[in-house]
Order: C-alpha cells, then structure tokens, then sequence
C-alpha cells in the first residue's frame, strides 16, 4: 500500500512537471517566432506610419492657421496703421488751424496792446519840462498859463480859473484877438517852490502814460497800493484874494523857464496851505503845505 501511494505521488508529481515544461516551453517558442516579430513589426511599421500622416496632416492644418493668422494680424496692423495715419492727420490739421488762431490772436493782442498803448491816458506835469514816470513818454514841453492875477485895478478878477500848458512850438494864427480874453505865462510868486523859485516862470510838459487813466491826488505823496507815481510835488494856486484860478500838482523839484526871473506878476502861484474848520483837523493841520501825487493805473 504504501509503496502504491508512492508510486501514485511520483507520477503525479511528474505529471505536472511536464505539464508545467510544456507551457514554458510554448511561451518562449511564441516570443522567439520570427513570422510573430514581423507581424508586430509591420503592424508597428504602419502604426508609425499613421501617425507620420496624422503628424503631417496637423501641421498643415497648423501652418494654415498660422498663415490664416499671420493674415488676419496682417489686416488688422495695416488698418490700425491707417486709423492712426488718418488720427495722425487730423492732429497735424488741427495743430495747424490752433497755430493759425493763436497766431490771430497774437496778433489781435498786439493791436489791443498797441491800441491800448496808443490810448494811454495824459496829465500836465506842471513845473517840468519833461516825464519820469514808468514807460511815460513826452507828448509836449511849454508854458504853465493862465488869467492874469488881475486887470488894470483890483476890481478886474473875472475871467477862466483854469491853467493850460501851452506848447514850446505854437501854430500862429494871422488874425488879431479882441480885448475880453487873454493867456499869459505863470510864474512862481512864492519863495517855498525852492531856491530862487521867487518870480522864475513855470514851464509844464504833457505826459502820455501807457496806463488807463491818471489822477492826481492832493494831500497825498504816494500813491495808493496798484497805482504808480507819475510825479509827486506840492499843491499850489492862485491868491483867494486875486483873480479865481485853480489847483495845480507843482512838482517837487520845479524848473524854471530860461530868461523867466523878472517879475512880471501876470499868472502868479502859491503853495497851498490846509485850513481847519469844514475840513476835519486832524487828520489835517492847520497852515501846513499841501502835498500832491500824479498816480497812474
Ligand atoms: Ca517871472
Ligand atoms: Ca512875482
């Protein structure tokens, strides 16, 4: 019995064995079969090949796309272009027409100065002969004059109170003037206008300032804040008890008309002098000269 069983465990066991060779031996037999390699080999070979044509067909349809964009980025550059081109011309256009109204209103501006220069406003400088103000020029230099200080007798005191610069080179009428109306030269009847000022005559000049108006200011020898002084001096005016006559702004530093110092007593000037009473003290006092400013703006 025992030797049946192990009769029967050999031969299974051998069974399998050869079983399990076999098997192996087939696998192998499999890898090693060329006709099997070439099979794979070709069918690798045509695999390769369908994926060379899948490769090339993507890039042509990758290259068209390309040029498709390259075309359309094309287009849309050389329209960008022209938009800027035709943005870029109307900017040329419209500098151009700012240029041309900037240069009318230049010019417009010059006219206005040149019309506003032209313009000015004008003063009498009385006692000089010429103009210090700031881009003031001389229009004319002459002789202060007005009514004489009185007629024959003390009674004659009529006539104009006002002063008038009369030019150093007159036009001369060839007609003779009647005997109501009279112009005569001035002279300084008050030693105060300065040394030697007693008796010398008064020359005056007309002034042309490049400003829109002047005034002058009496009791005042500067000007207010955004004004400038054209000239400052003293007030000054005929006698009360002369012939009427009006105020004018001496100047500071008054000049006296060549060969003027005789006496002639025909147009006469005082320093003026304040008065309290209707005119509030202080601010003002008594007797003091009265100081004057020409002031422009
Ligand atoms: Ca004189
Ligand atoms: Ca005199």
């Amino acid at each position: 019995m025992a030797q049946e069983l192990v009769c029967l465990l050999s031969f299974t066991f051998a069974f399998g064995l050869q079983v399990s060779l076999g098997e192996h031996v087939k696998k192998r037999l499999l890898l090693n079969d060329p006709a099997i390699f070439n099979s794979r080999l070709a069918k690798l070979e045509s695999t390769i090949q369908s994926m060379d044509k899948v490769i090339e067909s993507m890039n042509i349809t990758f290259n068209a796309k390309l040029k498709s964009m390259e075309s359309s980025y094309q287009a849309n550059l050389q329209t960008k272009v022209r938009d800027h081109e035709r943005h870029i011309l109307n900017l040329t256009s419209s500098i151009s027409t700012l240029r041309i109204d900037i240069a009318n209103q230049q010019n417009t501006m010059t006219q206005m100065s040149q019309s506003f220069q032209e313009r000015g406003s004008t003063y009498v400088r009385w006692g000089k002969t010429g103009c210090s103000g700031t881009g003031t020029k001389l229009v004319y230099s002459g002789y202060s004059s007005g009514q004489k200080f009185f007629y024959g007798n003390d009674y004659y005191r009529g006539g104009p109170s006002n002063m008038l610069c009369l030019p150093e080179h007159p036009e001369l009428s060839n007609t003779t003037a009647g005997t109501n109306s009279y112009i005569y030269g001035s002279e300084y009847d008050d030693a105060r206008f300065g040394s030697g000022a007693q008796n010398q005559d008064v020359p005056c000049a007309l002034c042309l300032s490049n400003t829109s108006t002047t005034v002058m200011i009496p009791g005042r020898k500067s000007c207010f804040s955004g004004w400038r002084i054209e000239y400052s001096g003293f007030l000054a005016s005929g006698a009360y008890h002369h012939a009427a006559s009006s105020f004018v702004c001496i100047d500071k530093q008054p000049e006296f008309i060549p060969g003027g110092r005789s006496d002639n007593n025909d147009k006469t000037l005082f320093i003026t002098g304040y008065k309290c009473g209707s005119l509030p003290c202080p601010p003002y006092t008594d007797d003091l000269q009265v100081y004057c400013v020409v002031c422009s703006k």
